[in-house]
């Protein structure tokens, strides 16, 4: 397979003006004919029109009204080349496709017996050849013909010209998008579906058509999606001053699809799971993921359709963005500081646990890669969440004013443009007068930087010196690396657990938490009037994505936990103190030594829980212990089952130790009334399940019964599917309830991948139950939330287990990956991904892993996606 490189980038030969599409819609032989015009580009560097094509069949083609014969064009495997062609020219191209037979969910293909389409990265040319790369962009007209009444709906980009019979049981629509757009932003659907609709009155007085389309029998799980898109809108006219350009705006349920959703201009494709939910239906957390992926995909309309990127290294630029606006919308639609903070304890957390992982491991990339074999295997959390975390680190550098300003000049400077990740530097940089140079090195090193801190407190001088190291990993392809540009953003705290007044070198910083410019490799920075020993309050709010290292004592991270106004920072010290328990545990266990607890971290711990000042939705973040994925991170040998004996010790202790409060509260957190799914009701629901799950985990019959009954009397999704898992990581017969489930869900697709997960992910499922639920008649591995389901959440979510020492778990992911390879490479590789920390193990896991990489590396057919997931993992 070929590698592409960023430093390769040529302009493209011709741009295209126009391009008007015609669909004759057939699951086995769809006619897709193109009339494109094109001029050359004078920024080109050749003469010939290059078009991209996979998987098509060309039946005819013709520039400037004369057929073209072989040898007046070259075919190649994904490329049609017209040598030496004129300065303009119209090309009017007919293909043939076979949406049915497309299991890859990429270009058109078929969901439940309707048309669906997803383009980006490259599924465009798997419609009609064309130049298929994000710097060519041209409006689109397009129409559709497809039979009635199996797909009475037919919806495009943009906006509706005319629709109407053709007589022979068939049925036409016309739409026309104003606006220009690269090819991945095309989108068409022909369905049987239904809709709700709304005209909503935007703050210009302008009114605009929102849709929520779905399947039948599923409008009743439309409303949140509604809600949250006329939040967005709303959102995105207050924060940013961007309106919708659209008279129409279409979100679109599909139960078929790879990602979350997809941004298509006006004409957004979701995965049914950010779009159905109702109370019976959907827990607390899949309602914030709509909100979230509504939202984002919405925000898209600005930040990455009206300005787009010019290459796919550049992905970020829209992504990284797109979803830092998605974080500022969740939290502000909560809109309190400790709502806001909960949310970005989620956000650490995802960073932990995925993106570090990632950006130490084979996969590791900058945010705008270098180079890549298969771009959808780019979509990652580096490119996504640590690019957020990048776009943060501009507002926390230059205050949301600053920010603002910035992106302002970026649309000024781009709007319609194809632009790159430095573009959006500049504008920054410009519209504020500052220097971002050095930032530059976010999106060029990979690796996450590790920052050491020292104190020293002179008493005599009142002054507190805090000294800042960094270094940074070596990554594939990347050594010595240089110093980034880091704002750290630091408190201290008095002995009474209150914020002192800072001034950094005599200057009065005017509030509590001052941003340090950490440009060096080393750098010290004196705080002074100090009166007392401060305790230090280090990278708050998580200023950056880093990893900190202080050596903090105890007794430092006890009055942290106890007091630091900063609630991130709050959270993080109780992290620390359970990690820094759970790795000698860990060692202990591997030794077979006895395990025990210490009751300063037992009380420290009881202290939250039973403190009613703190929003229940804080607490529950406090006692959710680092995770074994993120603990295994921390070690320098993983062993799985050491790190699940260790966790799994602490928290039977802290159940035991705290069993009254955690039956207090799980008491005083009850939410009797309608199901709203606001933040304060999810935060009541999310610690008193909290405290259901550590009551269960060695359940006597009062605890027994108590699941039980949550299980029968639940007027939600949240307390069921709590009650449901509890049950069954508690170990006792959770059979019965788990067939209530199924049997009483059986019909709603979204809930019955709930009942897969909950079993691919309990401690108590082994290799025979995962084998066992893959043949029951509700699986189906061609559909990715189904495989997501079961199989990821085996491989991923459920370490102790998958990585059984008869090696069967990595018997199992080869088979699947394998087999995944053939149906859908995008599922596959993710998949894949799974084994990228196999050298980290033990040594008796990482042979038997490496063992299961070569025999998917060797497997034939493997494709571009699968092969360099598995290359770079063994290389
Ligand atoms: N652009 C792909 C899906 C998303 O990030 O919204
Ligand atoms: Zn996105």
């Amino acid at each position: 397979p070929q590698t592409i490189f960023r430093k390769d980038y040529t302009p493209p030969s011709y741009l295209v003006h126009t391009v008007e599409l015609g669909f004759d819609l057939d699951p086995a032989r769809t006619i897709v004919a193109s009339r494109v015009t094109l001029t050359r580009n004078p920024d080109g560097k050749s003469k010939d029109i290059v078009l991209h094509g996979e998987d098509i069949e060309l039946v005819a083609l013709r520039m400037n009204g004369k057929t073209l014969e072989p040898g007046q064009y070259l075919l190649g495997a994904n490329t049609l080349t017209i040598p030496k062609a004129p300065q303009q020219a119209t090309l009017e191209i007919e293909t043939l496709c076979a949406p049915v037979n497309n299991t890859t969910l990429s270009g058109l293909y078929v969901s439940n017996g309707s048309f669906y389409t997803q383009c980006e990265a490259e599924g465009f040319r798997r419609i009609t050849y064309f130049p298929d790369r994000p710097d060519v962009m041209a409006k689109y007209t397009v129409m559709l013909r497809a039979d009635k009444e199996r797909y009475p709906v037919l919806l495009s980009n943009g906006n509706l010209l005319e629709q109407g019979d053709l007589g022979d049981g068939r049925h036409y629509a016309k739409w026309e998008d104003p606006f220009k757009k690269p090819s991945y932003l095309f989108a068409l659907v022909a369905a049987k579906l239904v809709c709700q609709e709304e005209t909503y009155t935007l703050k210009s007085g302008r009114e605009v058509l929102l849709q929520v389309w779905v399947e039948e029998g599923n409008l009743d799980k439309t409303d949140y999606a509604m809600q949250s898109l006329k939040n967005s809108i709303r959102w995105d006219e207050e924060r940013f001053g961007l309106e919708l350009d659209l008279d129409r705006f279409m979100i679109v349920a599909v139960g078929d699809f790879n990602m979350g959703a997809m941004e298509n201009k006006g004409l957004n494709i979701f995965n049914t799971k950010f779009v159905l939910a109702n109370p019976r239906t959907a827990t607390d957390i899949d309602y914030a993921g709509i909100e979230a992926v509504v939202g984002h995909e919405y925000f898209h309309n600005w930040t990455g359709n009206r300005v787009t990127c010019r290459d796919w290294f550049q992905l970020s630029l829209k992504e990284g963005l797109t979803v830092f606006r998605d974080q500022e919308f969740s939290a502000d639609m909560i809109g309190t500081a400790s709502g806001r903070a909960v949310t970005r304890i989620d956000q650490v957390r995802t960073l932990r646990q995925a993106q570090f992982p990632e950006d130490a491991g084979p996969m590791a990339h900058p945010v705008r890669p270098d180079s890549f074999v298969e771009i959808n295997n780019f979509y990652t959390v580096t490119v996504y969440e640590k690019g957020a975390e990048v776009v943060r680190m501009y507002q926390t550098l230059l205050g949301r004013e600053g920010f603002r300003k910035g992106m302002d000049l970026y649309f000024q400077r781009h709007d319609g443009q194809a632009v790159q990740c430095d573009d959006f530097r500049a504008a920054m940089a410009d519209a504020n007068g500052v220097d971002l140079t050095q930032f530059e090195r976010w999106y060029s090193q990979a690796g996450t930087p590790v920052v050491t801190a020292t104190t020293q407190y002179d008493p005599a001088d009142q002054t507190y010196e805090i000294t800042l190291r960094q270094r940074c990993p070596d990554t594939p392809g990347q050594t010595n690396k240089l110093p980034f540009h880091i704002p750290v953003a630091v408190g201290l705290l008095d002995a009474e657990g209150n914020d002192i007044a800072l001034a950094v070198d005599g200057k009065v910083v005017g509030a509590t938490t001052a941003v340090l410019d950490f440009t060096e490799e080393e750098q010290t920075f004196r705080f002074t009037n100090v009166k007392e020993k401060p305790v230090p309050s280090i990278l708050r709010d998580f200023s950056a994505p880093v990893v900190l290292e202080y050596d903090y004592t105890d007794a430092e991270l006890l009055h942290l936990f106890r007091y630091d106004s900063d609630a991130v920072n709050r959270w993080e010290a109780g992290q620390r103190l359970a990690m820094e328990r759970l790795l000698k545990l860990a060692k202990a266990a591997a030794a077979g030594a006895e395990l025990a607890l210490d009751d300063t971290f037992i009380a420290a711990q009881r202290a939250v829980l039973a403190d009613a000042s703190l929003d229940p939705a804080f607490r529950e973040q406090a006692l959710i212990l680092p995770s074994e994925t993120i603990i295994a991170e921390s070690m320098d040998v993983v062993d799985p089952q050491a790190i699940h004996a260790a966790r799994q010790f602490m928290r039977r202790t802290l159940a035991r130790e705290l069993a009254p409060e955690l039956l207090a509260q799980y008491e005083a957190n009850l939410t009797p009334g309608p199901y709203s799914p606001d933040a304060q009701s999810a935060g009541k629901r999310g610690l008193k399940n909290l405290a259901l799950a550590y009551l269960m985990i060695e359940p006597g019959p009062a605890e027994l019964k108590l699941a039980q009954q949550q299980f029968d009397d639940a007027s939600n999704m949240t307390d069921r599917a709590s009650a449901l898992v509890s049950l069954i990581h508690s170990g006792s017969d959770a059979a019965p309830y788990l067939q209530r489930f199924y049997d009483e869900f059986e019909n709603e697709a979204l809930v019955i991948d709930k009942w897969f997960a909950m079993q691919g992910a309990s401690p108590h499922t082994g290799i025979a139950k995962v084998r066992e639920l893959m043949q029951h008649p509700a699986f189906n591995i061609k559909n990715p939330n189904r495989a997501r389901s079961l199989l990821f959440s085996y491989c991923n979510a459920n370490p102790a287990q998958f990585h059984a020492h008869d090696g069967s778990g990595y018997a199992l992911w080869a088979e699947n990956v394998i087999q995944l390879n053939a149906i859908n490479p995008q599922v596959a590789a993710r998949l894949a991904r799974s084994l990228d920390r196999w050298r980290r193990y033990v040594p008796d896991l990482q042979d038997q892993m490496r063992r299961a990489l070569e025999k998917v590396a060797a497997s034939p057919g493997l494709s571009n996606d699968v092969n360099e997931v598995v290359s770079k993992a063994l290389a």
